[in-house]
Formats: structure tokens, C-alpha cells, sequence
């Protein structure tokens, strides 16, 4: 196992500027010593609650700022999500994800459901994640209770790009909520998005960030954007897949222990520049035809890719049945 070494900005930055190979050959063997490098993890998404809201986040297709065409949903009964959390399962996925286009969590009958949701699919074995938005300290207590494995709480980007990218919610108050998840015991999956039209030192500042959390996270999301018709980034310049593939690397070196998660845009991404990403450490994927609101590739072509790299899914709550 590697020990963690918390670096400064500065160190991130020489680390970042490191030419390509040596730093995929040095996640690669990061990644080898603290992971099984034939294995990733196979997650679902599920929308339990879609569009209406009242953030700006620019990227977004859910929010009442932006244009973009959607069906939006009320909170889906908990007997319906279950079922696909039954079906995330036989197809073979282990943690199951929902995300709800909510800024906050409120408490009431809503979040009593999404508790009891949290409560039936850590019951079938899965490991159960939420996205819910901000959260008190006593919220997320509930949901440890209701056996909530992980959160998901995005920074984004860097501290310096953040308010060109969503103006009605603060840096601090994202800290905040991620937080008061450590101290409710429950891990944190926390990344950011790629090609928001940020600069490479966003990428290292967000990196930077990501790394000295303490605890690192459980967890780290990359998204590439899916440019989303009716957003303001809708017609963002596509980011360079080596610039991606950079991030994984270094994001890999920096937190040896947490699962890579390589999440939006993957349908646009061929299957090269995956194989390279799992190679530089990236060791979890989302499947299932549909992200929250965007498409994402067919589970016969992850399985397929799988396959042709010897790659087998990994079990669930593997890290507790080792301790
Ligand atoms: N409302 C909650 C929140 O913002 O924390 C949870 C749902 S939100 C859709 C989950 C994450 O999805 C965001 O934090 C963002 O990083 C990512 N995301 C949303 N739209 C995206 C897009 N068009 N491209 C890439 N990532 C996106
Ligand atoms: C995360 O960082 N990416 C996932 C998950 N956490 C919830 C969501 C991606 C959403 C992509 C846009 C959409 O489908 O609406
Ligand atoms: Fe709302 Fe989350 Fe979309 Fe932001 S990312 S608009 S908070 S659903």
C-alpha cells in the first residue's frame, strides 16, 4: 500500500506538467499496488427526481435557468426504483446510485421516501449512493441509519472558476455539505466535470483540492461535460482526451486508495482512450444506457470492452469485507 504524501499546490502543478507516458507508467503502478488492476466497479444512476431546479449550474439540464429540453419528473415512487435497483443488480452492477435535482434536502415526506429508497437497496446488497444536494449534519445521519454507503457532492472545478460556472451556491457551502457526510460516517464521492471551458491550472486547483480533503474521498467522479442543448455551454469547445487522460493520472497519483471514477461524456470517448484511462488508474464506471438525463454507451459495449481487456466487475463492499 502507498502512503499519502499531501502536496502543494505548486508540487500538483510540477506533477501535472510531467510528460504524459511518465505519468501514466507512475499511476499505473500506484494504481497496481493499492488496487486489483483487473477490476472495476460496475454502478447505476438513477434520476428519482428530474429537473426544476432552482441552482444555475451552467452545465446543467436540470435547472430552471437554463432551456434545454426535458421531461421533468416528481420524486419516483419507492417501489419503482427499487425495481431498478433489482434490475442494476441482475445486470450486474453494485453500487446503485440515485440523484435528485434537488438544491437541498429538505426534510419531510420526500426525504422520508428517499430514506426508506436508501433503506431497500442497501437491503438487496448493493452499495446504495444518493446525489440530493446540500445537506445538514442530521440529514445525512438519517441516511447513514438507512445503511447510505457513499454521497456524491461534486466541487466541480477550482475555487477560482466556480462563479463562472454556477452564481446561486458558494465554494464554502459545497465544503460544507461534504463535511457534515464525514462526520456522519458515510464516504464521500466528490469530483468534478472537465471541459467547462476552465484552464489547466482549474484542473490542477480542483485536483489540488480534491487530494488534501481529509479524508480523501472514497470517491472521484470525472466528468467530461455532455454539452447540453438550451445551457450556456452548449457549444463549449470539446477538451483534448490527453488532457483527460492527464487528470486521471494525476488524480490516481494524488489519491492512491480512492476509486477513479470515469462518469459523463464516456459515449464520446472511444474505447482506446478508455483502455489508456484504465490503465492510468481509472477503476470504476457507470453502465446502463442512460446517465441521469444524457445517454451513455450500451451495457453490451462496457461488458464487451470488459471482456476484450480481461477487465472482471468487482464486488461489492469489498473494501469493509478486507478490514
Ligand atoms: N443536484 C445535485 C447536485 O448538484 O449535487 C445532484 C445531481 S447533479 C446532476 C450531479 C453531478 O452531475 C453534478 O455535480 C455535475 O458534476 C454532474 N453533471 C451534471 N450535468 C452534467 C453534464 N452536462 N456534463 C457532465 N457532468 C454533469
Ligand atoms: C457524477 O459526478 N456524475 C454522475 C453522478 N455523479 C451523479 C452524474 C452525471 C450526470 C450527467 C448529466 C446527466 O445525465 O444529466
Ligand atoms: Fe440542480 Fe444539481 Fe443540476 Fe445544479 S447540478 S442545476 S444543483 S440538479
Amino acid at each position: 500500500m502507498t502512503e499519502i504524501h499531501r502536496k502543494t499546490l505548486d508540487e500538483v502543478t510540477a506533477l501535472y506538467h510531467r510528460p504524459l507516458l511518465d505519468l501514466i507508467h507512475e499511476a499505473s503502478s500506484i494504481h497496481r499496488a493499492n488496487h486489483d488492476a483487473n477490476e472495476m466497479q460496475m454502478c447505476t444512476l438513477l434520476s428519482i427526481k428530474t429537473g426544476g431546479c432552482t441552482e444555475d449550474c451552467g452545465y446543467c439540464s436540470q435547472s430552471l435557468h437554463n432551456k434545454a429540453e426535458l421531461d421533468k419528473e416528481i420524486l419516483m415512487k419507492t417501489d419503482d426504483v427499487l425495481e431498478q435497483a433489482r434490475k442494476a443488480k441482475e445486470s450486474g452492477s453494485t453500487r446503485f446510485c440515485m440523484g435528485a435535482a434537488w438544491p437541498r434536502v429538505l426534510d419531510g415526506k420526500a426525504f422520508d421516501r428517499v430514506c426508506d429508497m436508501v433503506k431497500g437497496v442497501s437491503d438487496m446488497g448493493l452499495e446504495a449512493c444518493c446525489t440530493l444536494g446540500m445537506l445538514t449534519e442530521a440529514q445525512a445521519k438519517r441516511l447513514k441509519d438507512a445503511g447510505l454507503s457513499a454521497y456524491n457532492h461534486n466541487l466541480d472545478t477550482s475555487r477560482e472558476f466556480y462563479d463562472k460556472v454556477i452564481t446561486t451556491r458558494s465554494y464554502d457551502e459545497r465544503l460544507e455539505t461534504i463535511e457534515n457526510v464525514v462526520k456522519a460516517g458515510i464516504n464521500v464521492c466528490c469530483g468534478g466535470i472537465l471541459g467547462l471551458g476552465e484552464k489547466e491550472e482549474d484542473r490542477i486547483s480542483l485536483l489540488h483540492t480534491l487530494s488534501n480533503m481529509n479524508p480523501q474521498p472514497e470517491s472521484v467522479p470525472i466528468n467530461m461535460l455532455v454539452p447540453v442543448k438550451g445551457t450556456p455551454m452548449e457549444d463549449n469547445a470539446r477538451l483534448d482526451i490527453f488532457e483527460w487522460i492527464r487528470c486521471i493520472a494525476v488524480a490516481r497519483i494524488l489519491m492512491p486508495k480512492t476509486m477513479v471514477r470515469l462518469s459523463a461524456g464516456r459515449l464520446e470517448i472511444s474505447k482506446e482512450a478508455q483502455a489508456l484511462a484504465f490503465l492510468a488508474g481509472a477503476n470504476a464506471i457507470f453502465t446502463g444506457e442512460k446517465l441521469l438525463t444524457t445517454p451513455n454507451p450500451e451495457k453490451d459495449a462496457d461488458y464487451g470492452l470488459l471482456a476484450e481487456l480481461g477487465i472482471k466487475p468487482r464486488a461489492p463492499f469489498k473494501e469493509e469485507q478486507a478490514a
